[in-house]
């Protein structure tokens, strides 16, 4: 798949932001419209885990967490095919995850995090998920996406890595054409009943249209920042998620995001960390994935 890496990224840029994007750059992942028998179906982080990708994909939503076994439905992707549900990445499909790791290590470890051929591959698979349903496949952008320096995981900068070796493999070309690719992503999903983001809310918003604003490929801007970078407990708290979700329009919806798999217990995948507040993760030994519906948030496991 990598042999045809640029191929597929100049077919995605080429492609621009779906018809569901709002904003100056598409920002804003705008669900609000979408009827609620349409299934938004939430990933958390992956990190290179593309045999999760498309565990999740082949999914029949047999296996819903704490509720009886029941009748299988239509595979995700199925689903995607008859333009019944919507599939939204929520970042940081890229690069390799030291957290809960086994290599003890340290050089061995390093040079996992160093490997890049393995972030090329899924995103090729995704740019190809993109390229095969435009408007139902989307891609909100983590800290993992950027190409620059500020990841610093067990000493190696992994945005400065893949960066060289997408410049290193196709040429400077390709490096450019990428974060053309990064600035159509969007960085906020927005549906009735539900928002979901990389990280976190943004901080101090009056309204939507400050996040409309945004280039998502401006890793600096303070809206972009909280929404890929925020920590709970660290940068956020159940108070700021409520003001945010107050100041966009969503008063009481769902709030989900990744990019946090610390908050959640060693034999989960998902965890509950303040009301209707939940952080999902698909990179760990327990994978799975929410599912919005019918103004419903529900949870299928996978592995
Ligand atoms: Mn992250």
């Amino acid at each position: 798949m990598t042999d045809i890496f640029l191929q597929l990224l100049d077919e995605v840029v080429e492609q621009g932001i779906s018809h569901y994007q709002q904003g100056t750059h598409g920002a804003v992942l705008d669900l609000r419209e979408l009827p609620p028998d349409q299934e938004i179906i939430l990933i958390g982080d992956l990190h290179t885990k593309l045999k999760h990708l498309q565990l999740i994909l082949e999914d029949r939503q047999e296996d819903e967490s704490g509720a009886e076994p029941r009748e299988p439905d239509d595979s995700v992707l199925q689903k995607l095919e008859d333009g019944r549900a919507m599939l939204v990445i929520l970042g940081d499909a890229v690069h390799f995850e030291s957290f809960r790791s086994e290599i003890s290590d340290r050089r061995e470890l390093q040079e996992r995090l160093r490997e890049m051929q393995s972030s090329l591959t899924i995103m090729a698979h995704i740019f190809d998920l993109k390229l095969r349903f435009p408007d139902r496949v989307h891609y909100v952008l983590g800290n993992h996406d950027y190409l620059s320096g500020r990841c610093v995981k067990d000493g190696v900068r992994q945005g400065l890595e893949l960066k060289q070796c997408i410049e290193d493999r196709f040429g400077k070309e390709a490096m450019v054409q990428y974060w053309r690719f990064l600035r159509n992503c969007p960085v906020l999903l927005v549906g009735d009943g539900i928002v979901a983001a990389h990280a976190g809310p943004a901080h101090g918003l009056r309204s939507l249209d400050e996040v409309l604003a945004v280039n998502p490929a401006m890793e600096e801007d303070p809206v972009v920042q909280s929404l890929v970078w925020g920590r709970f407990g660290a940068n956020f708290e159940p108070e700021q998620i409520h003001s945010f979700l107050r100041a966009i329009g969503q008063e009481g919806a769902y709030f989900v995001v990744g990019h946090s798999p610390h908050l959640i217990p060693k034999i989960d995948f998902k965890v509950e960390f303040a009301p209707r507040c939940f952080v999902i993760y698909a990179a760990g030994s327990f994978v799975g994935y929410a599912a919005f519906k019918d103004r419903q948030l529900r949870f299928y496991r996978v592995l």
